[in-house]
This record gives C-alpha cells, sequence and structure tokens, in this order.
C-alpha cells in the first residue's frame, strides 16, 4: 500500500465540495488514514511549495492558499501517488479529463480544488509536514 499527501483546497472548500471530493477517492478505492482542516500559514507554505518559491505565480499560490481552511489528508492504496493524480487530473482544469475532480470542481491553474503528491519522496515529505506518526492510522 502506497501512501500519498491530498490537500482541499480553500477554492473547493468554499464552494462546498468536501464531501464530494472524499466520495470520489473512497469510490476509487482509497483509504483515508489521516485526516485533518487547518489553515496553512506563509511559513507552511514556503515549506510546501518550496520548488516553486522564485516562480511568477509563487506570490499568488500562497496568498491563495493561505486565504481559508484547508483539509489535509493521508490516502493509501496501490499506486495510489499516480492514482491520486490521475483523479484529480491535470493542473490546468482546461486540460483535465472529464470526471476528474479538477475538471469537476476546479476554476483555473492557480485555484485548482486539490493537491496530491507526485513522488514517493515527495510524499513522504509531505505527509510529514502535516502529520505526526501517532496521527496516521495505517
Ligand atoms: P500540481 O498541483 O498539478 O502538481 P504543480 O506542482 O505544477 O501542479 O503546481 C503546484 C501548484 O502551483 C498548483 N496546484 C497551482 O496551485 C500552482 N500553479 C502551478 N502552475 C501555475 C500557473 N501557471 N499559474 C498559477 N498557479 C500555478
Amino acid at each position: 500500500m502506497e501512501k500519498t499527501l491530498v490537500l482541499i483546497k480553500p477554492d473547493a472548500m468554499k464552494a462546498h465540495h468536501i464531501g464530494d471530493i472524499i466520495k470520489i477517492y473512497e469510490e476509487k478505492g482509497l483509504e483515508i488514514l489521516a485526516a485533518k482542516m487547518l489553515k496553512m500559514d506563509d511559513k507552511l507554505a514556503s515549506q510546501h511549495y518550496y520548488e516553486h518559491i522564485g516562480r511568477p505565480y509563487y506570490g499568488e499560490l500562497v496568498d491563495f492558499m493561505t486565504s481559508g481552511p484547508i483539509i489535509a489528508m493521508v490516502l493509501a492504496g496501490e499506486d495510489a501517488i499516480a492514482n491520486v493524480r490521475k483523479i484529480n487530473g491535470k493542473t490546468n482544469p482546461a486540460e483535465a479529463e472529464e470526471g476528474t475532480i479538477r475538471k469537476l470542481y476546479a476554476a483555473s491553474s492557480g485555484e485548482n480544488a486539490v493537491h496530491a503528491s507526485d513522488s514517493p519522496e515527495s510524499a513522504a515529505r509531505e505527509i510529514s509536514l502535516y502529520f505526526s506518526a501517532t496521527e496516521i492510522f495505517d
């Protein structure tokens, strides 16, 4: 069983899609090992998005991600990292496949409803930013 970190971003939270999004992951067979609601601050944003520091959209990205509460989850399943990114759809919702979360619920490349880790290294790093070992029920 592989683990991945998922965030439900402020746009999807404000649009009341928490339940819709979690239902999609559960229906695809993913197991929720951890979950919490929190507000990202500038420090957590810089840790989470360190690879994006200096990119033209970084300021906008941090403003958006700190604009309201988010939900962080650890999901597990076979090939969970690739599988969840497929379920989420492409970064730009205009390019996302039908039925993906971003096609259904995202408005733009910036405000795109969900985040998921993109590699085993990112998953381990990102999970540890949000959860201690005792908060993960595996
Ligand atoms: P993904 O979330 O699909 O892995 P990344 O890692 O390329 O996409 O980007 C991380 C986050 O940075 C995106 N989820 C989005 O919020 C933001 N982002 C990426 N590209 C853009 C862009 N061109 N304009 C605005 N925000 C962007």
